[in-house]
């Protein structure tokens, strides 16, 4: 069957942002205004349970009023296929925004029209630097009171570093604003009503002089400023085209298709970032939102193939999105619920039946595509083959995880692989009732396939099962899905700071391991240098025996020893991380040595060598902001030097202040809480990790001790 559309008129595109920012609102209205659907479901109308927006259908998502999972739904305009992620912005959930940034061609980064940059949209724009995805910005939420559209696009500028087109202008803010000048098109759409199917009138730059007296100055600044603003625009935006370019400055002219062709071929290219705004919530530049993602926003490979890599992770090619092409997909969410299991995929290359069988290059196994469907957010259709550039997903599959590459078998290759970020916070996990003992372990097993960030251990000492996550809502909601998804209850324990250790300083050290009891006894020794790694270099073991002084086959008993002991450090039993173990000598006995006589040498090494070298704990460290009155801003930067924090910037954020800086994630409990009582509950604060560092020495002992209360 041949393809029904063309790959040029399809977009797939994210949508991410800081917390709030209006990302859910938006999706509602381009499902609304593409015909997708005909009633709008405002987010905070949602609390009660009685209804949902389409895309955060889950209970948690519409009690909190926030999104936990990203949601895709597909929907058509002019003639394109637009299939949508709308992500959450909350930091707990930043892996939801990884891996939908990994398979999606395009975003649009939408802001608070008051608040301007936030801390989230600075780490979104990050992964999607890291993603190389071409976006777009939409400054959101004109209509509220001290909406200010220069302090964001500075911002944009300024924190993002990024090279703006301005496209947009808005006409008057808060409660005045009631439209946009297009410095592309050369005109300005101005809303009759705040209703949804308001109609808008299209009116000449020209004609808006004098047209408008806005309370606040500013918004009349802009008016004045539109003939400047759009010689700016078209100037950078031609700049693509050295013709064009020339023409424009030299006659004043230039032709609008050459103009669009320009800001398309510059977003694609990740060279321009267009700037558009509007209300989603007024019902306000959606539509002309929509037309900017057909027009500038990259059909699926219209940036280049995916990388392909080698087991090492180095890129040794790249994958063209083409029918033609071998099956090549990337499993980018999985997800478990009464229906069973169902497997996202992003595919690259080729088509894929009903009925074909996949290889799962990454975990060498097979898999039977039994069924193919469509999502769109909570519901699924049934389809019978998906091509390159579809965003599908796969029904039961066995073995598959997020980050997978699924391949035909016969031209197996891995894709560039995801990254996904570490956890922090950890919790003891306990089944509620009796009943849930049995069930619990399988469930939670399956939360943790289905969410990279999250990691499941058992305490050595006390048998509990330990869930990592990124933050407390991260568990909070995880165990909440679990009862709501999986029907089983369970009980967390108080949340705890994902400490690490390390080692101290570089040391070599001998160790020989002799038991004599009656027959044959247990001999191995073992000699090998401990180095400090790089942070995040991971545990590195190296094999530098010479002259089979011990021999090949208890050299693994060895690595393997050196890598589940050091699960378990000296200072208060956390994981240690970044070193490289070398052996690099070893005597045996012909009689007496043994696998296991090597692998607790290579314990008992670890554990006397590790508490030699002056170990470190590390703890993670929060990026914190807090905004705020200003008037409350010293009893806050007092309370970040209490917390042993540190502020890196403060300033002032529309109305509001901001502070921002660094904590130690271990005095960041019940923060909340602090800042409520201390700025009269006007305060709010977003944080995430930053980086582990280490704990001095003489507060080692203090914080063990809390740690164990
Ligand atoms: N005044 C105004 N409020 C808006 C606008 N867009 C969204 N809101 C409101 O802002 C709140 C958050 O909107 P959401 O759409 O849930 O924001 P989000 O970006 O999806 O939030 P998360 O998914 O939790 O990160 C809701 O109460 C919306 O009604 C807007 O254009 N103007
Ligand atoms: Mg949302």
């Amino acid at each position: 069957m041949a393809r029904k559309k063309d790959l040029s008129l399809y977009r797939n595109i994210g949508i991410v942002a800081h917390i709030d920012a209006g990302k859910t609102t938006t999706t509602e209205r381009v499902l609304y205004y593409t015909g997708r659907k005909h009633q709008i479901v405002e987010v905070h109308d949602t609390k009660d349970g009685k209804g949902s927006t389409t895309t955060d259908y889950l209970e948690q998502e519409r009690k909190r009023g926030i999104t936990i999972q990203s949601a895709a739904v597909s929907t058509e305009w002019k003639g394109h296929q637009i299939n949508v992620i709308d992500t959450p912005g909350h930091v707990d959930f930043t892996i939801e925004v990884n891996r939908s940034l990994r398979v999606l061609d395009g975003a649009v980064v939408v802001f608070d029209g008051v608040a301007g940059v936030e801390p989230q949209t600075e780490t979104n724009w990050r992964l999607a630097n890291q993603y190389n995805v071409p976006r777009m910005c939409y400054v959101n939420k004109m209509d509220r009171m001290g909406a200010n559209f220069g302090h964001c696009v500075k911002g944009i500028r300024e924190r993002l570093g990024a090279n703006i087109v301005l496209c947009h202008v808005p006409l008057g803010s808060d409660t005045e604003f009631t439209g946009m000048a297009d410095l592309i098109a050369g005109v300005a759409y101005i809303w009759q009503s705040d209703d949804k199917d308001s109609e808008w009138e299209t009116v000449p730059l020209e004609q808006l002089k004098g047209r408008f007296n806005f309370a606040t100055s500013r918004d009349n600044v802009w008016i004045d400023d539109i003939p400047k603003l759009r010689q700016d625009a078209l100037e950078t935006a031609l700049a693509i085209d050295d013709e064009a370019f020339m023409e424009f400055v030299e006659n004043g002219t230039f032709d609008p298709a050459v103009l669009k062709a320009c800001i398309r071929k510059g977003t694609v290219a990740g060279q321009l970032v267009p700037v558009f705004c509007g209300s989603s919530f007024k019902n306000k530049g959606v539509q002309q939102l929509l037309d900017a993602v057909v027009d500038y926003l990259p059909y699926p490979g219209e940036t280049g193939g995916i990388a392909l890599v080698d087991e090492d992770g180095k890129s040794i090619g790249v994958q063209e999105v083409s029918d033609e092409a071998p099956a090549r997909a990337l499993a980018f969410k999985v997800i478990n619920d009464q229906f069973g299991t169902l497997t996202f995929a992003r595919i690259y290359s080729g088509t894929i039946k009903k009925g074909d069988t996949l290889l799962n290059v990454t975990r060498g196994k097979k898999e039977k595509v039994g069924r193919i469907v469509e999502v769109q957010a909570n519901a699924t259709k049934d389809i019978d083959e998906a091509r390159a550039g579809d965003i599908c997903a796969f029904v039961s599959m066995k073995d598959t995880e997020t980050g997978d590459s699924l391949s035909d078998p016969a031209h197996p290759a891995l894709l560039e692989r995801m990254r996904f970020p570490d956890p922090v916070i950890s919790v003891s996990v306990e089944p509620k009732t009796r009943a849930d003992v049995d069930k619990m372990s399988t469930a939670i097993y399956k939360m943790v396939k289905a969410d990279p960030s999250l990691r499941l251990e058992v305490d050595h000492d006390t048998g509990q099962t330990i869930l990592k996550g990124m933050g407390e809502l991260h568990l909070e909601v995880t165990i909440d899905r679990m009862r709501t998804e999986l029907g089983v209850e369970a009980n967390m324990g108080k949340p705890r700071v994902s400490f690490r250790e390390a080692f101290g300083t570089t040391l070599e050290r001998v160790y020989t391991h002799k038991k004599q009891s009656g027959g044959s006894g247990q001999y191995a020794e073992i000699k090998m240098i401990f180095e400090p790694g790089e942070p995040g270099s991971g545990v590195k073991f190296s094999d530098e025996v010479v002259g089979g002084r011990i021999p090949r086959e208890f050299i693994p008993s060895v690595e393997y020893a050196i890598r589940t002991e050091c699960k378990r450090g000296q200072i208060a039993g956390y994981e240690v991380v970044d070193f490289n173990a070398r052996l690099i000598d070893g005597k045996y006995h012909d009689v007496d040595s043994s696998a296991l006589a090597f692998e607790i040498a290579g314990r008992a090494m670890f554990r006397e060598a590790h508490k030699a070298s002056k170990p470190k704990l590390l703890e993670p460290i929060m990026r914190v902001e807090v905004v705020l009155d200003a008037d409350y801003l010293g009893e806050i930067i007092g309370d970040f030097n209490r917390r042993r924090g540190s502020v890196t910037e403060q300033g002032q954020k529309g109305p509001s202040a901001f502070v921002q800086g660094f904590i130690p994630l271990a005095e960041m409990f019940g923060y909340i809480n602090f800042l409520r009582s201390a700025t009269s509950g006007r305060g709010t604060f977003t944080m995430e990790f930053g980086h582990y560092a280490e704990v001095s020495a003489g507060l080692v002992e203090k914080l063990m001790e809390r740690e164990t209360k």
